[in-house]
């Protein structure tokens, strides 16, 4: 993906150096930013929403400057890109500070700190089938899902559970991968929605059976508050009902024990969720290790 946007030359006054009269007196500072976001939707709806405003961009990047004093452009910089980074389409940035009047002692015309950061951000991924041969179903899910994740992943042993709401249909398994993405929420989604269409799921009945179910739970980290809220049209996180559903949560505790969830935007331990709900519906499913197969 190399669509772009491309935002130079914003610049405000700033305290920041590592000189007394620096501290005190301020001096401009100049920030270009370019951000890698995939533009094929707001290209084809012309819908803000679909997009980064890059006027909010620039005000997170006015504030920085403006904000506390930090000694070195390098803190800035990677101050900036860490703030653009929190918008949930971009997925990589650069960030350019120029301090034009930066005291160098000799005649110059600028100098620049330029840094680039990725997304990386840890994501929570809820598996279920009742549909097919559901174990080998989720194998295969949990292999495409290692091959879209980066690095390494964890799986939870797979449980079997009573259905959730929607018409009378078998029992589903359920199982939970955990591991970290490059990539925006809104891509990582139709990687899932890949994933499920090869293993022939149609988005028919609502709640009905179905051979594979991705669902996205949770995309960054409550703890540093880096986790993504989000309520589009197509993805809502962290996900609506993951926190009432005991076949989400009592495989992602056994994956990850300290677990945690925001729920209604107060940060909940999954153990302390578990502990309130009825787990009877859950099971223990067949013992096989879902990453290695084959059993
Ligand atoms: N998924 C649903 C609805 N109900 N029930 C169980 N036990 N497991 C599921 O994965 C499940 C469900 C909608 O996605
Ligand atoms: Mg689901
Ligand atoms: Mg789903």
């Amino acid at each position: 993906m190399t669509d772009q946007i491309v935002l130079k030359g914003i610049s405000a006054h700033g305290h920041h150096g590592v000189l007394d009269f620096e501290k005190r007196e301020g001096q401009t500072f100049v920030v270009d930013v370019t951000m890698q976001v995939d533009l094929g939707p707001a290209g084809s709806s012309d819908d803000l929403a679909d997009t980064v405003n890059y006027a909010e961009v620039a005000g997170d990047v006015v504030a920085l400057i403006e904000g506390e004093s930090l000694d070195l452009i390098e803190a800035l910089a990677a101050r900036i890109a860490d703030k653009v980074l929190t918008r949930p389409l971009v997925e990589a940035v650069e960030v350019v500070v120029h301090k034009p009047q930066a005291p160098v002692g000799h005649p110059f015309t600028d100098v620049q700190v330029r840094v680039e950061r990725v997304r990386q951000a840890p994501v929570v991924i809820a598996l279920g089938s009742n549909l097919g041969d559901s174990v080998d179903i989720l194998h295969e899910a949990v292999m495409s899902l290692f091959g879209v994740l980066d690095g390494d992943i964890e799986v939870s042993s797979p449980v079997e559970t009573d259905p959730v709401g929607g018409p009378e249909q078998p029992p589903y398994l359920n199982a939970v991968v955990v591991g970290t993405t490059y990539l925006a929420p809104s891509t990582l989604l139709a990687e899932l929605h890949d994933i499920e269409r090869g293993h022939g799921r149609t988005r028919e009945v609502h709640w009905g059976p179905r051979t594979l179910d991705l669902d996205l739970v949770q995309y960054g980290d409550p703890v540093f508050d880096t986790d993504v809220v989000m309520d589009s049209a197509t993805l809502t996180l962290p996900h609506p009902r993951a926190h009432e559903r005991a076949f989400v949560l009592v495989p992602w505790l056994r994956v990850e024990p300290e677990a945690v969830l925001r729920v209604d935007g107060s940060v909940r331990r999954v153990a302390d969720l578990v502990a309130g709900l009825d787990i009877s519906g859950v099971r223990p499913g067949p013992d096989v290790d879902l990453l290695e197969g084959p059993w």
